[in-house]
């Protein structure tokens, strides 16, 4: 089958310029107070940070777009201000997210332990949506050992990303996994 690179090919120089498939995804970032979701966001996004978000009922959208082959995918990231699991308000502000980081802090055990409760109130609210785990502040020395991150990884459907907003590492692979898992969730 001929796709737009090929085609290309055969028309010759004067279609040069690959046809890129635009996509605009809701991404929500869960877990605990403290554990990073500000500061993975504003790793990530970086220098657009400043000028592009908005600040409404606690919540702060920012926007980054990803490279993804023949793709180009728009990542709206809800960073939502509040604090717990169980806030009722919430479930107004994952709505039709398509998927979330889900943060603990690898210094406190509890924002481990609480993650099945965010990884709950997200998916009543945004079925389908696709979630990938992250492990924060790997920069300092872990509370938790690795066996015990490794069993909460499982008991919620899949493996942890260690990352440090701090130094940087891992957070756009995390982000990069998150997009890939959206875009094949739609195929
Ligand atoms: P939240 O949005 O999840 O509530 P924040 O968390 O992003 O506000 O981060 C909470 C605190 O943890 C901040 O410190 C922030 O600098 C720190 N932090 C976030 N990520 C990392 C990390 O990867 N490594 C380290 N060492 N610290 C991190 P303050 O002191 O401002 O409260
Ligand atoms: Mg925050």
């Amino acid at each position: 089958m001929l796709d737009d690179q090929s085609l290309n090919i055969v028309t010759g120089p004067f279609h040069t310029s690959m046809e890129r498939k635009k996509f605009i995804r809701k991404v929500c970032l869960l877990g605990d107070g403290g554990v990073g979701k500000t500061s993975l966001v504003r790793r990530f996004v970086e220098d657009s940070f400043r000028d592009e978000y908005v600040v409404s009922f606690g919540t702060k959208v920012s926007k980054k777009v990803l490279e993804l082959g023949d793709v180009e995918l728009t990542l709206m990231l809800w960073d939502i201000l509040g604090q717990k699991s169980d806030d009722a308000l919430h479930s107004a502000y994952y709505k039709g997210a398509n998927g979330a980081l889900l943060v603990c802090d690898i210094t406190r055990l509890q924002t481990v332990e609480h993650l099945s409760k965010w990884k709950e109130s997200f998916l009543r609210a945004a079925p389908g949506a696709r979630i990938v785990l992250v492990a924060n502040k790997a920069d300092l020395d872990p509370k938790i050992n690795v066996e015990k991150l490794e069993a909460a990884a499982g008991v919620l459907g899949g493996r942890m990303i260690m990352t440090s907003a701090k130094t940087g590492e891992g957070v756009e692979a995390a982000f990069l996994e998150l997009g890939k898992q959206i875009m094949e969730a739609g195929k």
